[in-house]
């Protein structure tokens, strides 16, 4: 098994997003100058596609000269842990990348429940157009595509506070009322959304018990409140919406007959505008729609050689193939698969919890530790139990590592116990859904691509290859920023 190690957080990365298009020939992995690549060779090889900093540093940005005929664009991608700022341009049919601004973000605790700090949000989103408008002023479109599931309540055109984040737990006490109303199994048959306890479905629900509704006209999702906010115009785009759990899988549309079941305001539930529309300006920039959604972005960046499995490997790593049409027959039901909106096509996926789970570990047990060396000592430990890493247990533990304790037949003795056990049992979750998937698409697969931050992580990687019998192709490419970008320049 060959292992190449990927760049430093910051480095110049390209790829040909025409290769997606075309459905490059097998092997034409997107290469170019001095652009390290490795040819697949075997199953399980993986295969690493990168550039150093120094070797991308393209012309334009290096001495300020700007292309006349070149148009740039600003993706700003948001996760739930940190955002980033980074111009792309297009480079003989080539998307190329440069990060100009990175912040952190997180969950905010007040009055007892978790929220998203809609307003630092917004300065960092200024701050890094800023810094970017700084480094090319020939800018010529933007946009932005965050976490699905949460949104901003809108009363006359200002948010109604407070945003909440997706682990609060105030869900907890609506679900069994929402499917009273409208059972699980219908919710599906029609939306083909797994079940989370966090869906925009129930987070409204819970809204409207606690009478926040009344005065709501509108409410956006975020990429769509952060963009509303630098352009005025208020958006509703089809990726994001899906992740809700209220889009039918049929017409692409919210699905009256939920709404109605539920008791939601009509009024709050628009047409959903596709990927590619230009929504406003900013400061002489177009304001687009990308996939707002992160994972529907990240899905659009992979440069994938025909229809393979993929992880987009994060905070969540979500797992999935794209399919024609959304499956919402019983036994992807029963998998608890989501079929998301992508562009052009149906994301046939599943939410794990990634790393989630080891980010919690190290901020509670060794919050100083380098991940090289986690993963160093994770590989030398022979601690070999594991948990089902879709345990609800783990979705918002007080204490990641007491979460683990109560899933163990004892508990590891080290820290590396927990992290080998974290690492070794997410490669068991990839191997159990992929199997998933290839029952239910009748498929089966060769390769998975994994994108995202955790395909750095090379100890995953190789649990990965060894539990799946994969080609795993881990590439560590900005791919959701890529796919923003692609919705601008191609
Ligand atoms: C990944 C992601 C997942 C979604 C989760 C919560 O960042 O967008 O796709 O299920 O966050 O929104």
């Amino acid at each position: 098994m060959r292992w190449t190690k990927p760049p430093k957080a910051g480095g110049r990365l390209h790829y040909k997003p025409c290769a997606l298009k075309k459905q490059a020939a097998p092997g034409a992995l997107p290469a170019g100058d001095g652009f390290a690549s490795k040819a697949l060779t075997g199953a399980g090889i993986l295969c690493i596609i990168c550039s150093s900093e120094s070797q991308f540093r393209p012309r334009a940005l290096r001495g300020g000269w700007v292309g006349k005929m070149q148009k740039y664009a600003l993706a700003i991608d948001i996760g739930a842990s940190s955002g980033r700022h980074i111009i792309g341009w297009l480079e003989n049919g080539e998307i190329r990348v440069r990060e100009v601004y990175r912040f952190p973000n997180g969950v905010a605790e007040r009055d007892g429940h978790l929220t998203w700090d809609i307003d630092a949000l917004e300065r960092h989103v200024r701050a890094g157009i800023d810094e970017a408008l700084r480094c090319e002023p020939a800018i010529g479109s933007l946009s932005i595509d965050t976490w699905g599931v949460d949104y901003v309540l809108m009363a006359g055109g200002s948010p109604i506070r407070p945003c909440y984040a997706y682990r609060d737990s105030r869900t907890g006490a609506v679900i069994d009322r929402v499917h009273e109303k409208i059972p699980f199994a219908e919710l599906y048959r029609r939306t083909g959304i797994q079940f989370q306890p966090f869906n925009t479905i129930y987070q409204l629900y819970a809204d409207k018990l606690a009478g926040r509704l009344a005065e709501a006209d509108s409410f956006l999702m975020m990429p769509e409140y952060l963009m509303y906010r630098l352009c005025g115009a208020p958006s509703h785009e089809y990726t994001n919406a899906t992740t809700g759990g209220m889009v039918s899988a049929e017409t692409g549309a919210y699905d009256p007959e939920i709404i109605r079941a539920l008791g939601l305001p009509e009024r709050l539930f628009r047409p959903l505008q596709q990927p590619g529309t230009v929504i406003g300006s900013y400061r002489g920039m177009q304001v687009v729609l990308c996939a707002t959604h992160d994972t529907g972005s990240a899905v659009e960046g992979i440069p994938m050689e025909g229809n393979e499995l993929y992880i987009s490997s994060g905070t969540w790593s979500l797992l999935g193939v794209k399919t024609p049409r959304p499956l919402t027959d019983e036994a992807s039901r029963a998998a608890n698969y989501s079929n998301e909106g992508g562009v052009g096509y149906n994301r046939y996926q599943k939410n794990l919890m990634g790393m989630w789970l080891v980010n919690r570990l190290r901020a509670e047990l060794c919050p100083e530790k380098p991940w090289d060396e986690i993963t160093a000592e994770a590989e030398e430990k022979h601690f070999d139990h594991l948990v089902d890493v879709n345990d609800e247990i783990f979705l918002a533990p007080e204490s990641m590592r007491a979460a683990f304790d109560a899933r163990l037949p004892h508990p590891p003795k080290c820290p590396a116990g927990y992290f080998r056990c974290a690492y070794r049992s997410l490669a068991e979750g990839y191997r159990q859904a992929i199997g998933e998937i290839e029952r239910n698409t009748g498929r089966t697969y060769t390769r998975l691509y994994i994108v995202g931050g955790g395909a750095k992580n090379g100890f995953l990687n190789r649990l990965t290859a060894e539990a799946t019998g994969k080609q795993v192709v881990a590439l560590p490419i900005e791919a959701t920023a890529l796919g923003n970008l692609k919705a601008q320049l191609c």
